[in-house]
């Protein structure tokens, strides 16, 4: 397949300032017509090139006339034009129903829909389908009226009207000019739940939240996170809303998670609908980070685009960012940090140290659709976080409002972005720019010395080797740093931001008069490995002292991670009593803040322990783990059945809570963790009296992964009662994938054959498969079931929907970090995929880079 390169970008030969489009929906064939008001860009003589994909055109007119001079060139259009401007005129049919693949107009549970980022609008109609063509659209549909009484578009509605044959149509018309990746339309028997926002300037804009009629009572949380959103962008960012209508439609069949199209995004239904007895409180919070997400796109990816898709992270980076504040803004900061980079080390870590690791800003794909990553996403948050830190907050604001304001309405690039950091925060990024360029977590090793009344803190850093990246320059890394006092536990030093930029240097602190405890990466200011010799003592100090909570918890899970690596790799278990002795210490805390307790006692994943080792053990690690769960659970034992039985609050979608619901379900793991003979039976208890799903959802996990007959009953309870609702019975499949149980693999095959499994729904192909693929010990197991369970259910996926099948491959990419057995029967897998005929661009990228 070719390899598009982002050294051979072109600007555009021809833009497209207008574009008409008439949808006669159906179905089965929708006809569409295109009228493109082309001007030629700059002095050239090339013909007009449209992309297209799967469809043939009708018919082509060039200023009203037929012509018949066009080509195909592969799936292109090719028009000769000789004038500097023209209208083009072009008719295709396509065929939503058989669109199994949901990009572009594709068919959802009765809904037509379209999804259009990357490269869907090709899909739809002849165009120039890239980020730099922006045309404002105006859109007319016909469609049925019974089975599509709704018929949206972007930005505002014109106009509407009856039609023959039952049918009728709507117009709308969007005047910001867009590029075709936001294009989107909507035709459905829907409802909205509707309300009124009105902006800092006084507008008022109508808002609605498009459902089946049946899920209405479910769109509250979601529009309320709606507002918020709007009014957080105003205060935080400036940002006002520009249009008169913001909708937003629920479908159940969605690639990702939410479209941000222009005044109509399109959410995949697990990110709208939610009550209590259906969603847990993990899903409310995604619910309003997504909505915040894509609102916010409104201004950072819509009005400011960006060129070319190597510039992606310039809109998912920097918007990652924005709904990151938007929820830290909604609760509990540190928390949220938390939950950032467990995110990021358990999803981005091991992409950028295996073969599929890629800079933030890439230098070539095969397909487009396989870089929507972790590294995209995630990584570039942090790169835009970083730069803030380096600037500030005021300057960093400066610096936004610069970007907003000479970028409006055009498609800019990531060095733009960076530009403008550097021009309003008086600061040079030159060897910041390595961050976009060099893939690799870089790994920074810290020591410090004591002598007299100075402390010497070494810091050395190094960026390993990436796949077409062999060596490395040193980047620049921004440390925030403090000293604490080993006796007095109080601080020696303020905070410090230490930017590293050579290979090795060395910090001074001076003034400090007793032994300092090195509190460093706080807040976890650069996504990078900190690698130091502070002893469990000093990180069991730093769990109980450090002031910056996120530091606290860093400092936990490092003597956690110290101790599970030791017994993984030498049998090695002397660590526990330190480790018990600084959970015993955080557990005092409970009350006070029981959000950050009961993320900062969790025991680091399996997943990532193993990335730890220089070859990955899935028995040795799930051992150990569990050793250490069943200390923890065991000697702590009183402390958790306090905490179960303790404070508890009606249920009620608030921060606290939440926080002691999180909290007692973590308590209730640790019991079961202990061995003791009542933990299935409290689990039961839990699972059966719960009014909300996130207790009912504690207590199946633990069920799940224990062996009593309880497990069954609850698994069956639960499949009975939620059997009608996909998004419930997703948590159904997802839980028994992710069990701890020894028969697991076995378990999800037989999943796979369950009527209600389909992988034509990528929810429920994530939910079995995806959620398999991340289960370390399951998935590994050293027969090599997995591995062919997952490459069969791959190759199925592929030929319905590549782009979820592609997304689902990294898992087998792993064999480079297991022992020869695995990693010999991983690569067979991958190369019985790369052989398969008939494979799509997507799953050959991934898995041929795979093998690599
Ligand atoms: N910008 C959106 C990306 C997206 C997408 C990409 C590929 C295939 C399907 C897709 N659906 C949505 C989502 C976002 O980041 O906001
Ligand atoms: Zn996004």
């Amino acid at each position: 397949p070719a390899v598009t390169r982002r050294e051979d970008y072109h600007p555009p030969e021809w833009m497209v300032p207008e574009v008409e489009l008439d949808f006669d929906l159906d179905p089965a064939k929708t006809r569409v017509r295109a009228t493109l008001r082309v001007e030629r860009n700059g002095a050239h003589r090339e013909p007009l090139k449209l992309d297209g994909a799967g469809q043939q055109p009708v018919r082509v007119l060039v200023d009203g006339v037929a012509v018949n001079n066009w080509r195909l060139e592969g799936e292109r259009l090719v028009v000769p034009l000789t004038g500097e401007a023209h209208t083009v005129e072009t008719e295709v049919e396509i065929e939503p129903e058989k669109n199994t693949q949901l990009m572009g107009l594709y068919a959802s549970g009765g809904i037509l829909c379209t999804q259009c980022e990357a490269e869907g609008f090709r899909r739809i109609t002849y165009f120039p389908d890239r980020p730099d063509v922006l045309a404002t659209y105006r859109v007319r549909m016909t469609a049925d009226k019974a089975r599509f009484p709704v018929l949206l578009a972007n930005g505002d509605p014109v106009a509407q009207g009856e039609a023959d044959n039952g049918r009728h149509w709507a117009e709308w018309h969007d005047p910001f000019p867009k590029p075709s990746y936001l294009f989107a339309l909507v035709a459905g028997d829907l409802q909205a739940n509707r309300d009124e926002f009105v902006t800092q300037s006084g507008r008022t804009v109508q808002l609605g939240i498009w459902v089946r009629e049946a899920d209405l009572p479910r769109t509250d949380h979601a529009l309320h996170a709606l507002k918020v959103s709007m009014a957080w962008d105003e205060r935080v960012y400036g940002r006002e809303y520009d249009l008169d209508v913001f909708n937003i439609v629920a479908v159940d069949d969605f690639n990702f998670g939410a479209m941000e199209n222009k005044g109509l995004n399109i959410f995949n239904s697990r990110y709208i609908l939610a009550d209590p007895d259906t969603a847990t409180d993990y899903d409310y919070d995604a619910i309003a980070a997504v909505v915040a997400h894509e609102y916010f796109h409104n201004w950072s990816g819509n009005r400011v685009t960006c060129r070319d898709w190597f510039q992606l992270s310039l809109k998912e980076g920097f918007t990652v960012f924005r709904d990151q504040g938007f929820s830290a803004d909604q609760g509990s900061p540190a928390v949220n940090r938390i939950e950032g980079v467990r995110g990021l080390r358990a999803a981005q870590f091991p992409e950028d140290a295996g073969p599929l690791a890629h800079p933030v800003r890439p230098e070539s794909y095969i397909e487009i659709s396989n870089f929507y990553t972790a590294t995209i996403y995630n990584k570039g948050a942090e790169l835009i976080r970083m730069m803030s830190i380096i600037l500030g907050p005021q300057k960093f604001r400066a610096a936004c409002d610069l970007y907003f304001q000479r970028f409006d309405g055009t498609a800019a690039t990531c060095e733009d972005f960076v530009r403008c950091m550097e021009e309003a925060g008086g600061v040079d990024l030159s060897q910041f720019r390595l961050w976009y360029a060099q893939a690799g977590t870089p790994r920074v090793q810290a020591s410090v010395e004591h002598e007299g009344g100075r402390a010497t803190l070494r810091l050395a850093q190094h960026v390993p080797p990436t796949p077409g990246q062999p060596v490395k320059e040193p980047m620049v890394i921004p440390l925030k740093v403090k000293l604490f006092g080993a006796e007095t536990a109080k601080p020696l030093t303020d905070e410090r931001l230490v930017l590293l930029k050579d290979p090795a240097e060395t910090v001074v602190f001076d003034g400090v008069v007793e032994r300092p405890v090195l509190s460093i990466n706080r807040g976890f200011s650069a996504p990078v490995i900190i690698e130091s010799d502070r002893s469990a003592a000093d990180l069991g100090f730093l769990s109980a002292n450090d002031d910056d909570p996120f530091a606290r918890y860093e400092a936990m899970q490092q003597l956690m991670l110290d101790t599970l690596v030791a017994d993984a790799v030498e049998g090695d278990r002397s660590g526990h009593e330190a480790v018990v002795a600084a959970v015993a210490n955080t557990l005092d805390d409970a009350e006070r803040d029981p959000a950050f307790v009961a993320e900062a006692v969790l025991l680091p994943s399996e997943s990532f322990i193993g990335d730890q080792l220089s070859v990955v053990d899935p028995e040795a690690v799930f051992r150990a783990r569990e050793g250490l769960r069943a200390a923890l659970g065991g000697k702590l034992e009183e402390r958790w059945r306090g905490l179960y039985d303790g404070e508890r609050e009606p249920y009620a979608y608030t921060p606290r809570a939440k926080g002691l619901r999180r909290l007692r379900n973590v308590a209730l793991g640790y019991i079961a963790a202990s061995g003791a003979g009542d933990a299935d039976k409290l689990a039961f208890t839990q699972f059966e009296a719960a009014d909300n799903m996130t207790d009912r959802m504690g207590a199946l996990t633990t069920l799940a992964s224990g062996a009593s007959d309880l497990r069954e009953a609850a698994l069956d309870i639960f499949y009975n009662r939620y059997r009608d609702n996909a998004l419930v019975l997703d948590k159904w499949f997802q839980t028994q994938a992710l069990s701890s149980r020894d028969d697991t693999a076995a378990q999800v095959a037989e999943l796979a054959r369950h009527p209600d499994f389909t992988l034509a729904n990528p929810n429920r192909a994530r939910s079995l498969v995806g959620a398999f693929g991340v289960n370390q010990r399951a998935f590994n197991g050293a027969s090599g079931e997995g591995y062919r369970f997952l490459a069969e259910q791959l190759i199925a996926l592929d030929k319905l929907n590549p782009q979820t099948a592609a997304k689902l491959l990294p898992p087998l990419g792993r064999w480079r970090r297991f022992d020869a057995g695995r990693a010999k029967l991983m690569r067979a897998e991958l190369e019985r995929i790369v052989a398969t005929p008939g494979l799509s661009k997507d799953l050959f990228e991934q898995a041929s880079k795979s093998l690599e």
